[in-house]
């Protein structure tokens, strides 16, 4: 049978500013903390440095150039019928320190810029507030969330920007996969936790209080914002952002099965049952007192919580993995995370493992869970393209991986899920999060940029341009064959 997709479906591509902007220095921006972060590879993890070094190379830095091309992208994006583009604003962009009383009027422009843009294009945008980055002073001056000033300074940016673009911006996001806060990378990118993280081997390590007060400091900022985008403009529609990392149990030994449940709501329900549900959830005490946690509140926060419940339920996925409990599991990884590897999975060069079954798993488990609207805002696959001498390249693996995860999600739409959208990540090359990598290419639109930073940034349509083109055209009843 064939798949429906509701009338309407979101389709379209989903980006960070810190990582395709580039322009990092240009119109009164301030380093962001992805800034500081340099390339490394699947065997190599990226370093960050305190000071930025002029003979090292920052991948963040140049990114694709959005910053100077997005006429030209949004066009491409429209071309191939996008109904939706997600991206974030770039905190340090609009307030270059984070500490300053007004806004950064140049970066504020350029959004103007964009927005106007996909507005031209019949293109609606999906903006996140906080993609990983936030101003590398708060980091050295605060690290990051760990302290409650955050909260503060986050929504002083974000009352800016709502009510900068609150006519043109009826989507929005407050942070992107919040839940990763509890990985390491995530502590860094995402929460910030870094003062005096030199590399790997300075031994700097998070402990889960910390971890587990920045996320405080988030929910509570998030419930803050969701609040005041609801009170200043009743059309705005909130979403949380979770990196939906399904996990199962290794084998059916009831050992597995518990330590897979206790998985799953640490790493995946933590953070949404508070953003959707608007309180912690019942499991969170006993977890807390088992790894020392002793959250600091003050009166209200749990107040703030309870009044930012999101209006829908955005989640990014990728992979799966399993959880078990004997010696003798082999391991594999993601960006954020490490899990056991599934026998019955393919994985894709940098070891994530492909589950479009998965996809459709997860969208009923969350459905089930929170019964509001749902959307994917990531799903993609990171490859080597090769460019042939006539400048196609024919990425067959990644239309692939594309119509089956868009047939798993009309699936799940038929089994009754409320699923409004769906955003492919990296709808144009960008610089890979966890690597640092531009040779990591997930577009569907290919830019000659390399990472040795050399390359001239011209854009080119790949085989899957075509492919996604023709399945949003169809609003999904073909090119799935
Ligand atoms: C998610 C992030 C994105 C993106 C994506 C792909 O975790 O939200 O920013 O980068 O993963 O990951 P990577 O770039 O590490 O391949």
């Amino acid at each position: 049978m064939a798949v429906v997709f509701p009338e309407g479906f979101l389709w379209g591509g989903a980006t960070a500013a810190n990582q395709f902007e580039g322009a990092w220095d240009v119109d009164g921006r301030g380093p962001s903390v992805d800034d500081h972060f340099m390339g490394g590879s699947f065997e190599r993890p990226r370093e960050i440095t305190r000071d930025i070094d002029p003979n090292k190379l920052y991948p963040n830095h140049d990114g694709i150039d959005f910053y100077h091309h997005s006429e030209e992208d949004i066009a491409l994006f429209a071309e191939m019928g996008f109904k939706v583009f997600r991206m974030s604003i770039s905190w340090s962009r609009i307030f270059p320190t984070g500490e300053e009383e007004t806004p950064n009027e140049r970066g504020l422009a350029f959004y103007d810029r964009v927005f106007d843009c996909c507005r031209e294009h019949g293109i609606e945008p999906l903006v996140t507030l906080s993609h990983y980055e936030m101003p590398y002073h708060l980091v050295e001056k605060y690290n990051g969330w760990e302290s409650r000033e955050l909260i503060e300074l986050f929504y002083r940016y974000a009352t800016c920007v709502i009510d900068r673009y609150h006519d043109r911006v009826r989507m929005w996001l407050t942070f992107n996969e919040i839940n990763t806060g509890t990985s390491a990378l995530g502590a860094m990118m995402s929460t910030g936790l870094i003062r005096g993280y030199e590399g790997p081997s300075s031994g700097i390590e998070v402990t889960p209080q910390q971890c587990y007060q920045a996320l405080h400091h988030q929910f509570v900022a998030s419930g803050r914002v969701v609040r005041y985008a609801h009170e200043t403009n009743t059309e705005l529609k909130m979403g949380n952002m979770d990196c939906f990392i399904l996990s199962y149990a290794a084998t059916c030994d009831p050992a597995d099965v518990w330590a897979n449940e206790c998985e799953m709501n640490r790493m995946n329900w933590y953070c949404s049952d508070v953003q959707v549900r608007g309180a912690y959830p019942f499991y969170a005490r006993r977890y807390w007192r088992e790894h020392g946690v002793e959250l600091a509140m003050e009166p209200g926060d749990l107040d703030d919580i309870a009044a930012g419940k999101v209006d829908f339920y955005t989640f990014s996925y990728y992979m799966s993995s399993t959880v078990g409990t004997h010696a003798d599991m082999e391991m594999t990884q993601g960006n954020m995370v490490f899990g056991g590897k599934n026998p019955y999975l393919e994985s894709t060069d940098w070891g994530w493992q492909i589950d479009p079954t998965g996809l459709r798993y997860a969208l009923n488990q969350i459905y089930a869970r929170y019964q509001i609207p749902l959307m994917v805002v990531e799903n993609g696959m990171g490859a080597y393209d090769k460019v042939e001498e006539d400048g196609s390249i024919h990425d067959a693996y990644r239309i692939d991986y594309l119509k089956r995860h868009v047939r798993a999600m009309g699936e799940a739409i038929d089994d009754g899920v409320d699923l409004i959208g769906y955003t492919w990540w990296g709808p144009i090359d960008l610089v890979s999060a966890g690597t640092g990598e531009m040779r990591k290419r997930y577009g569907f639109i290919y830019v000659d940029k390399h990472d040795d930073g050399t390359g001239t940034c011209a854009r080119s349509r790949k085989d899957s341009f075509f492919a996604y083109q023709k399945i949003i055209q169809s609003n999904g009843a073909s090119g799935l064959d």
